[in-house]
Formats: C-alpha cells, sequence, structure tokens
C-alpha cells in the first residue's frame, strides 16, 4: 500500500484524508495486513501528518480514578469479572474528595469516573451523581463516566449532575467473538446507551479489543461498527490476559496490531479524540501509540495512589510510574505537551 510511496505521496495521501477521503474494506485489508516494519512506519507517519493537521503537538491528559471494582458482569477478558475472587474496593465520597485534593493543579483535562456494574450504584444512582458532585466541587474539570450499560433515565440524570463524556466500548461487532467476550450481556443495548447519550448531550467514546480472538475481516467489521455512530472517541486496546479469568491462559499478542489499528482509526477519524492509554504498556508504550497517531494520554493515576488500572500491566510492579508529571516529562521529551484546556472544552461543546 505504501511501500512504494516517498514522503511526497505519503504527505499527499495525508491530504486527501483531511481534504474527506474515506477508506474502502480493500483499503482498511491492505492496512491491516501491513507487516513490513519500513511500511508499517509509512502507515505511522502519515497517520501523524493527519493527527497533527488538526491537533498539532497538543495532547489531552485524563485522570482515571476507578472508584469500585465490584461488579456483577462475567466478561471472559475482565479481572473484574464477578466470578474472580479477588479484593475489591469501593471508595467513600472522602476518599474521591482526597483523589481529588490530590490531583488539583495537575495537568489533566478531564477526570474518567470508573467503575464495574457495582449494584450498589446501578440500585442507587443518586450515589454516583454524588461521586460527580464532589469531582465537580473540588475540581470544576469535565467528567468522563465509564459506568457500563446505563438506562436512559440514569444517563440523563447523570448529565443533569454534569457528566460531559460516556466511555462504553463494544470490544467487537463481530456478534460471534461479542458473546464470548461480554458474557450474556446485551449487544445491542450496549449500542443504544452510546447512541441515546449522544443524543441528550454526551460526548461519547467507543473501543475495541485487539489480540483478544479478532482476525482482519473480524477487526474491518468492527471499525466501520464504530464509524457507524461517529463517537467523539475511539479507542484500542491489546487484551492483557488476567489471573483467575476465563481467558487467563490466552497469550498476549504483541502490540502491533495496537498500534496498526490506532493508525487506521486516526485514518478513519481523522479529527477524533485517539487515546495512548498507560494501562497496557506505561509510557514507554505512550510514546509507540502517540507515534502511531492517538492524541490523548489516558490512565493517568498519582504514583502513590493505590487505585486499580484496568489490564494493569504493573499490578506486580513495585512501583507505578503513571502520573501526570512523568507523563509530561515524556511528553516534552517527544517535543508535545498538554492542549489548554479551552481547546479541550471546545471539543466538549462546553461554554469554559
Ligand atoms: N465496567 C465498565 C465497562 O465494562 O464498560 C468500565 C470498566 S473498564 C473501562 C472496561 C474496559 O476496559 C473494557 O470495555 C475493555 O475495553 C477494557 N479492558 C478490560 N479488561 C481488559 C484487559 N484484560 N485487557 C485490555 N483491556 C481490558
Ligand atoms: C484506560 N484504564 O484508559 C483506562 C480505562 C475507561 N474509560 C478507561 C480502560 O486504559
Ligand atoms: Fe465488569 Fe466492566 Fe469488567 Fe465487564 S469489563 S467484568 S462490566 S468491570
Amino acid at each position: 500500500m505504501f511501500t512504494n510511496m516517498d514522503n511526497n505521496e505519503l504527505d499527499k495521501y495525508a491530504q486527501n484524508i483531511i481534504d474527506g477521503m474515506q477508506l474502502s474494506d480493500d483499503d482498511l485489508r491492505k492496512m491491516l495486513l501491513i507487516n513490513d516494519s519500513m511500511e508499517l512506519e509509512k502507515l505511522h507517519y502519515v497517520a501523524r501528518k493527519v493527527r497533527d493537521h488538526y491537533f498539532g503537538n497538543k495532547v489531552f491528559l485524563y485522570s482515571f480514578v476507578y472508584f469500585s471494582t465490584h461488579c456483577k458482569n462475567r466478561c471472559a477478558f475482565c479481572y473484574y469479572n464477578t466470578m474472580n475472587k479477588i479484593n475489591r474496593y469501593r471508595l467513600e465520597l472522602e476518599d474521591i474528595r482526597n483523589i481529588c485534593k490530590q490531583l488539583k493543579g495537575e495537568q489533566i483535562h478531564m477526570v474518567d469516573l470508573t467503575m464495574g456494574e457495582d449494584p450498589y450504584f446501578y440500585e442507587e444512582p443518586s450515589r454516583f451523581a454524588k461521586v460527580i458532585d464532589i469531582v465537580k466541587e473540588e475540581l470544576n474539570l469535565p467528567i468522563m463516566v465509564s459506568p457500563g450499560v446505563l438506562d436512559d433515565k440514569t444517563l440523563e440524570m447523570l448529565r443533569g449532575h454534569g457528566a460531559n463524556f460516556l466511555a462504553l466500548y463494544q470490544e467487537t461487532y463481530d456478534e460471534e467473538l461479542y458473546k464470548n467476550l461480554r458474557v450474556g450481556q446485551s449487544f445491542s443495548d450496549r449500542i443504544h446507551a452510546r447512541e441515546f447519550a449522544q443524543k441528550i448531550g454526551y460526548c461519547v467514546e467507543d473501543g475495541l479489543l485487539t489480540g483478544v480472538g479478532n482476525d482482519v475481516e473480524s477487526t474491518i467489521i468492527s471499525l466501520k461498527g464504530m464509524a457507524k455512530d461517529n463517537p467523539q472517541m475511539v479507542r484500542v486496546m491489546t487484551f492483557i490476559p488476567q489471573e483467575g479469568t476465563p481467558l487467563e491462559k490466552k497469550v498476549q499478542e504483541s502490540n502491533l496490531s495496537e498500534l496498526k489499528i490506532i493508525s487506521v482509526l486516526r485514518l478513519m477519524f481523522p479529527n477524533r479524540l485517539i487515546p495512548a492509554s498507560l494501562d497496557v504498556e506505561g509510557i514507554e508504550g505512550m510514546v509507540y501509540r502517540l507515534n502511531a497517531g492517538a492524541n490523548v494520554v489516558t490512565s493517568i493515576i498519582p504514583s502513590d495512589s493505590s487505585l486499580e488500572g484496568v489490564a494493569n500491566y504493573d499490578r506486580k510492579h513495585e512501583e507505578r510510574k503513571r502520573d501526570p508529571k512523568s507523563v509530561v516529562e515524556k511528553l516534552r521529551t517527544m517535543g508535545m505537551e498538554p492542549a489548554a484546556q479551552s481547546d479541550f472544552n471546545r471539543i466538549l461543546g462546553v461554554v469554559a
């Protein structure tokens, strides 16, 4: 696809994407089948050209607060699967207030409030609204909620408390694969929740897992599935096998396909938010993901915090290094820097 293109032709290809060129299934297939490292680098180059056209060297940073690891679901890929005999926690409101105090003044653009589908909050959603109120009161930053599949009424209520962004990942649009991943969970309800959220003013994030049994054709189905609702943010994460879960024995794939899919996402969603999650390969991995065309850093957690990530590559590490300062330091070595809050608020449509 790109092998015989020189820099001028690669720049032209990037300009065609910026001018609105859409990728065909065959384009996607050719890109996903790229194996040659030189050609892969050219794909990443084109993705960076497109990303830089919209965002320059500016990056958005989200702080990650996993406030409850209780969950009633049995996702085959997830450590917090209800069948897994693990220690779980549910933060008290005071804990959340203290975390916000720790985050005050840090260079973050949004707080991602994540939980398992915890019955404590599902039975009484006003408890979740209280969490949002505290974060708004303490930090007055945009808020992403990553709560699982909430009903319309609850989504409306949380929007009323100031939630700006809904993160709800389909993992795959290949319904056969979906059944084996999100065991017992409705495929269409998950799609409906994002569509309803967009209708009532949320920005939404959709996402894919890779290395979880998705071949090229399955990945194409998922890429096109995500494009249908034109989410404000799209992601891909490499599946990390988790102890005590049905997919525990699955061998973790290299990050190659994640990086390739990030670049393809950039060419499909030129002006959208695409994250480099620290949860898979930390700050070193962030560099590759940004160089593949990502423009957001997520799963940022203060160093001395005992909060969980999700895939948590560093669960067994002595010291976790994914705090805001370390991220910004690394960005600067790449000639990149945090964007202005006003730039992020404009994307959200939030009046400053
Ligand atoms: N309970 C909420 C939900 O399921 O939407 C939020 C929890 S967390 C944000 C869920 C996401 O983390 C999943 O949708 C999946 O994309 C990602 N994830 C979970 N376990 C993972 C793993 N072992 N490896 C990579 N990504 C994982
Ligand atoms: C991340 N651990 O960005 C977080 C999580 C949920 N909205 C995000 C998967 O990797
Ligand atoms: Fe629960 Fe979410 Fe993990 Fe599934 S991915 S088990 S819903 S926390």
